[in-house]
């Protein structure tokens, strides 16, 4: 349930028990408390590092942030363990020793997002931080953009800097990229930082322009539901590199800036006139356990093929829901997800099976969400199939063998903002 400011119910009892959980962590109150939500992509997959187009909505899932300044160079964080990213041990670190560390563990994000300020010239000095977290780690969520945005919202306020939400977004990305060491895009950070309630957020990666697109699927007799398949899934493993580095192959093949550039109604003609070279399976950066060549990651063509359809598909998604017919999305849902599965190879059998069940079942669409390799799915359903396709999502995995997906519905929540 959430009210009309995107707050939601409970929110206010977790931002006091985070407030005295920070007392008592630190034996002081916090300055405030911040929160910032997970999300799910609706559509547009892998292709914000190609200047695409993305459109995730917040999940009522949120990193909760209780946060006061210090004065001696000094940065504490610290997370209970309420689904969060920690592990109840206080982090300490002096800013001036502050360095990009790849297997930080957790402290990496909220460190990293200090340290991109700093970089970026921003007066930001120490801080205490204690974390709470509700957004499922590892189920391709984005906890790690809630947990990266919570604490550029809440610096932003401790140190009175008045950035923008995208501005916050990109030094979330910028920690990530730089100081945790994950070649991520933008869509996560800028959907924690922007997204509003009962809205999709529609971005193009390339100027950053956004429009908040209603997605009031209630009001239509429509669900989204979430399949937390609990494969866990894990950006920094290589696989998202290799893609990443395939598509940047593929941009400089046809002379293109990014592959945002081939025109959709060209792509054929692109295709065919690329040579043989371009179907052998990706060599990768070289630095991942799957990046190797002939490790069956896809070639130049596929990557290709999927970045400039998928760019096609956040368009029709947006026309159909501006035309008031949010049914129609459902078939697209689905050739997305053929189009991650065949051609971009990031989906898996529990995915895989999630989607086909839930469309055998009568769900109007369905398709993984985020970067893969494990993580979650999306389904759309009408209203009154809601129990019928959990039901079957549910018995095909005990049949297939794998532990219970978690499911659940996936309401269009509030971006970052402060609660107390
Ligand atoms: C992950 C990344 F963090 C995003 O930037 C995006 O590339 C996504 O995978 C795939 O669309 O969530």
């Amino acid at each position: 349930m959430t009210d009309t400011t995107g707050r939601t119910a409970g929110e206010e009892q977790r931002a006091r028990d985070t407030a005295e959980r920070f007392r008592e962590v630190y034996g002081a109150a916090p300055a405030g408390v911040w929160a910032a939500p997970g999300r799910v992509n609706l559509i547009g997959e892998h292709t914000d590092y190609n200047d695409g187009f993305v459109m995730p909505l917040a999940l009522p899932h949120t990193t909760l942030a209780a946060a006061a300044p210090r004065t001696d160079g000094v940065l504490r964080v610290h997370s209970g363990d309420g689904g969060g990213s920690g592990d109840g041990q206080t982090v300490e670190l002096r800013l001036d020793a502050l360095r990009p560390a790849p297997d930080g563990g957790w402290a990496a994000y909220p460190a990293g997002v200090v340290w991109a300020m700093r970089e970026a010239g921003l007066p930001v000095g120490g801080a205490d931080l204690h974390y709470d977290s509700t957004v499922p780690v590892g189920a391709g969520l984005s906890s790690s953009a809630a947990l990266e945005v919570v604490t550029a919202l809440a610096l932003d306020h401790l140190y009175g800097l008045g950035l923008t939400r995208q501005r916050l977004a990109q030094l979330a990305q910028r920690a990530e990229n730089a100081f945790v060491g994950v070649p991520c895009g933008i869509m996560d950070q800028t959907a924690a930082a922007c997204c509003t309630n009962g809205h999709a957020l529609f971005l193009d990666t390339r100027d950053l322009s956004q429009r908040q697109i209603p997605f009031d699927l209630a009001g239509e007799g429509l669900r989204l539901l979430v399949v937390d398949t609990r494969v866990k899934h894990e950006l920094g493993d290589g696989a998202y590199a290799q893609r990443r580095a395939m598509c940047e192959r593929g941009a400089r093949a046809l002379g293109v800036h990014a592959l945002r550039d081939v025109p959709y109604a060209h792509l054929p003609a692109v295709l065919d006139g690329l040579p043989a070279e371009h179907d052998e399976p990706g060599v990768g950066t070289g630095d991942g356990p799957d990046d190797r060549p002939g490790d069956g990651g896809p070639g130049v063509r596929a990557v290709v093929r999927h970045v400039v359809t998928e760019n096609r598909r956040v368009e029709d998604v947006i026309a159909r829901l501006d035309a008031g017919e949010p049914r129609a999305i459902g078939p697209l849902l689905t050739a997305g997800h053929a189009s991650l599965r065949d051609d971009f190879r990031v989906s898996c059998a529990e995915l895989d099976l999630a989607v086909d069940a839930a469309v055998a079942a009568g769900a109007l669409g369905a398709r993984m969400t985020g970067g893969g390799f494990g993580g979650s799915a999306v389904v759309l359903v009408e209203e009154a199939d809601t129990d019928t396709v959990t039901a079957r999502v549910t018995e095909a995995f005990a049949a297939a063998g794998h532990p219970a997906p978690r499911i659940f519905l996936a309401v269009p929540g509030a971006g970052a903002r402060r609660l107390r």
